[in-house]
């Protein structure tokens, strides 16, 4: 399930380019490549009605939650049968259904809706009393958001509150053209937690079952009402911070030195030396993907555009509120 989640996400992210390319998707597109273990290990950690909150490299975290692949694809081309109806596009995806709270385009904007999803699942249980098991809500983002004021606000908040909440930084060393150690004061994110009182861990980013053992760990406490957590995986995008980035700035070693650490490698190699499964089965799971990935092409290709009605309500409450 980890490795047909994690290869879900890479050839989806793949065929996203090529159809990017191809002139079928507009404005900015961020890929995951390369993070899927990030993604997988922590969202399959959770439960259904737990809820996860993103940036806009939002895809796979789509994905790994459960929304379906045409679903996403479809918004991505715009179309109205698209998760957002095609109003919000690759920075957008949402999923009321999924618990899927966003596709932020600006940085550091889902934490404190995602703090907000962690107190109104407080507030259910202790002010109207209901009978559900805590919701734990992830929120994910990246180590240059870390250095936005509201990361700090959220973290305060959640500690008071004792909110179910993991805050998952996804260290990929690069903030756009921006080198992590060049822009933060405390390289090592996970010990900003500490001034909060916050327990936070550092975890191995290219391993998914690393992965997923500190988040179970997490959400255990989450769950039985401990609080927070903050999560700093150490990881790596393969490709550049968007589509339109030529990808010139980071050196080819480090990009090489990485790439050799590929999450999804290393799960089959792990499967495979361990005996858990057969080269056989990855390669039907890879067949799976390639053909779920196509009919969600399909799916977006012959969906109907918005309707020209529904465009111009748009257009005239951007008016209103201009
Ligand atoms: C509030 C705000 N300021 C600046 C930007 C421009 N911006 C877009 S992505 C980005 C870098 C974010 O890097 P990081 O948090 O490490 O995420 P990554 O792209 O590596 O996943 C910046 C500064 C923005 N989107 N929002
Ligand atoms: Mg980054």
């Amino acid at each position: 399930m980890l490795y047909e989640d994690m290869v879900l996400g890479r050839n989806f992210e793949d065929m996203c380019a090529q159809m990017y390319y191809r002139g079928k998707m507009f404005g900015f597109v961020h890929l995951y490549n390369g993070q899927e273990a990030v993604a997988t290990g922590v969202i399959k950690a959770l439960d259904k009605n737990d809820y996860v909150c993103s940036t806009y490299r939002d895809h796979v975290h789509a994905l790994s939650k459960g929304v379906p692949s045409k679903y996403i694809m479809a918004e991505l081309f715009g179309k109205e049968t698209g998760c957002s109806k095609g109003r919000g596009g690759s920075m957008h995806i949402f999923s009321a259904e999924y618990n899927f709270l966003g596709g932020f385009a600006f940085i550091a904007e889902g934490i404190p809706v995602a703090t907000g999803a962690a107190f109104q699942s407080v507030y259910r249980k202790q002010v109207l009393l209901s009978k559900e098991n805590l919701q734990v809500t992830a929120a994910f983002f990246g180590d240059g958001t870390t250095n936005n004021g509201q990361f700090f606000e959220c973290l305060n908040m959640a500690v008071l509150w004792k909110l179910p909440i993991l805050f998952i930084v996804e260290n990929n060393q690069w903030a756009i053209g921006m080198a992590h150690h060049r822009s933060t004061s405390k390289p090592e994110i996970h010990k900003k937690a500490e001034a909060f009182g916050m327990p936070a861990v550092e975890v191995d980013g290219m391993d998914v079952l690393a992965v997923k053992q500190v988040t179970e760990k997490a959400v255990d406490r989450a769950r039985s009402g401990e609080g927070p957590t903050l999560i700093e995986a150490l990881t790596y995008r393969f490709r550049g911070h968007s589509l339109a980035d030529p990808d010139e700035l980071r050196a080819s070693e480090e990009k090489e030195a990485w790439i050799s650490r590929d999450p999804i490698v290393r799960l089959s190699n792990y499967i495979i030396e361990n005996k858990i499964d057969s080269q056989k089965s990855l390669d039907a799971i890879q067949d799976k993907v390639k053909q779920n990935v196509s009919e969600a092409i399909d799916f977006a290709l012959s969906s109907a555009e918005p309707s020209v009605e529904d465009l111009k309500n748009i257009y005239l409450l951007i008016r209103l509120i201009n």
